[in-house]
């Protein structure tokens, strides 16, 4: 063979070989697009006026009681103009009234289900008596009503109320049926941070929904869970909000059956996160980034004193295997725009977020008297499926816990315990992010993780009446991802 040849075919190998690169590069960088650039919901002209739901009116007892009413009801909603869908809601036509009230009152909350099927009503992050709770055990059927009456002993938080009806909370829940239930105390009310409802002090239930040519909704599993191409807040579609030029505050829920988001500006500005699930942080934390799985709650400030109208988004949340596989699966895990925000007389003062907002308890590991090891696998927790007839963990009034929670499947899960807020200790060994160092009723575990959380049992003991604990994708949840848990005094 003459160098020529040899030449000849090198030149071509590494021809080819440039070439099967080139496409690589472009499969790569084209996959890359489509996983973590392209926004899913693209185009929103960002034209409805967000919706904010009204305050739900109480009486007040001669006893002192603070009594509401919610009437589950069937109603017809425009999310599109002109096209009326079937939807759930609590006094309302979708989502519910918000609920608020604080703590040391006494509260009766009379639930009457107007709906053709049973429902229940549970007070999620609350700390009430298991018959209180509003479980699959406390079951309320068409035409009936139930009364949960307890005492609020927690401190200020940003709470909600949803069903929890065996194997059916994710249809009711998404059809419309969850709302706020807002807690303060002596300290929320005398902190100098926003807190005129609606005006600077604004909620947001952040759900993703599936819509039908003629604007009804739809309800289907993908991907082993119910994911939505459209993102409604507040029960509005393509929605802006007006506000005054200064700080305001956004009390956010993760309202989606099983979306998670990671919340942000599109001018990736910065604000501050000073509330969890079940309380102020101690500080204010500053980040441009806030993650929160179904069932999760945050409350950040925002300064707009700048002027300029700005996009709330949620960005790509998770690693390339999970996203991958959500995008094979027929989800995805990208881009979406949530709403616009478009800051109106810049001459307001702004309040002074305070450094010091809450004490928090730190509890010492060293006090529990028990460490439980929940392992979610599949649609399962411990290898068991959810069995209303099984108790699986029986707590000692009193005590202190410790539950680790390890997930062995392949997407992340949000756990929720009843009745109890607790604390992260750490994440696989290192302790959390500054921003979810408050209490919390509801945790993300990634894929492979390993949290550990540690709680406090002071109150409720009931032979009889179990708590749950569960995955709060509401479609693992009614596959069987859940189990009970009794409070015993021993
Ligand atoms: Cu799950």
């Amino acid at each position: 063979m003459s160098p020529s040849v040899k030449q000849t075919g090198f030149r071509g190998l590494r021809c080819v070989v440039g070439l099967l690169a080139s496409i690589l590069v472009v499969a790569i960088a084209l996959l890359y697009w489509c996983l973590f650039v392209q926004v899913t919901n693209a185009g929103l002209a960002f034209e409805n006026d967000l919706k904010i739901p009204p305050e739900m009116e109480f009486t007040i007892n001669p006893d002192g009681t603070k009594e509401f009413v919610l009437r589950v009801q069937h109603r017809k909603t425009e999310f599109m103009d002109g096209k009326p869908a079937d939807t759930l809601g609590v006094n309302s036509t979708y989502l519910g009234q918000t609920i608020r009230a604080e703590r040391g009152d006494r509260v009766l909350l009379n639930v009457h289900n107007e709906l053709k099927e049973t429902t229940t009503m549970h007070w999620h992050g609350m700390h009430v008596p298991a018959e209180m709770d509003g479980t699959p055990h406390q079951t309320i059927r068409s035409s009936e009503s139930w009364t949960a009456d307890f005492e609020i002993t927690q401190e200020a938080g940003i709470l909600w109320y949803h069903p929890h009806t065996h194997g059916k909370t994710a249809e009711q829940v998404y059809f419309g049926i969850a709302g706020l239930f807002i807690v303060e105390d002596e300290n929320s009310k005398s902190l100098d941070i926003p807190d005129t409802y609606g005006v600077d002090d604004i909620p947001l239930i952040i759900q993703d929904r599936l819509f039908h040519e003629d604007g009804s909704l739809d309800y289907q599993i993908r991907n082993g869970a119910n994911f939505g191409e459209s993102i409604v807040v507040n029960g509005t579609l393509d929605p802006y909000l007006e506000v005054e030029a200064r700080k305001i505050r956004f009390r956010i829920l993760n309202g989606s059956n099983a979306r998670i988001y990671w919340l942000g500006f599109d001018d990736q500005r910065e604000f501050e996160v000073i509330a969890t699930d079940g309380g102020f942080l101690d500080s204010p934390v500053t980040v441009d980034r806030v993650r929160l799985s179904p069932g999760e709650r945050a409350e950040i400030v925002v300064d707009f004193s700048k002027g300029d109208s700005v996009k709330l988004k949620s960005f790509p949340d998770a690693g390339l295997l999970e996203t991958t596989s959500a995008w094979f699966g027929g989800t995805t895990n990208g881009h979406f725009d949530i709403m616009e925000i478009r800051p109106k007389n810049p001459t307001r003062e702004s309040h002074n977020i305070p450094e010091s907002l809450n004490r928090i308890h730190r509890i010492d590991p060293e006090t529990a008297a028990v460490r439980r090891v929940i392992i979610l696998g599949g649609m399962v927790i411990n290898g068991k499926s959810m069995d209303m007839k099984r108790i699986d963990e029986r707590v000692r009034l009193g005590d202190t816990e410790v539950w680790s929670i390890r997930n062995r499947t392949g997407r992340t899960h949000p756990f929720h315990i009843h009745l109890v807020q607790f604390l992260i200790l750490d994440r696989d060994g290192r302790p959390p992010a500054a921003e979810e160092s408050g209490w919390k009723d509801t945790v993300h575990v990634e894929s492979g993780e390993n949290v550990n959380v540690i709680m406090q049992f002071k109150q409720f003991a009931n032979p009889d009446v179990p708590y749950m604990y569960h995955c709060h994708i509401l479609e693992h949840e009614d596959r069987g991802m859940m189990g009970q848990f009794l409070v015993v005094d021993e």
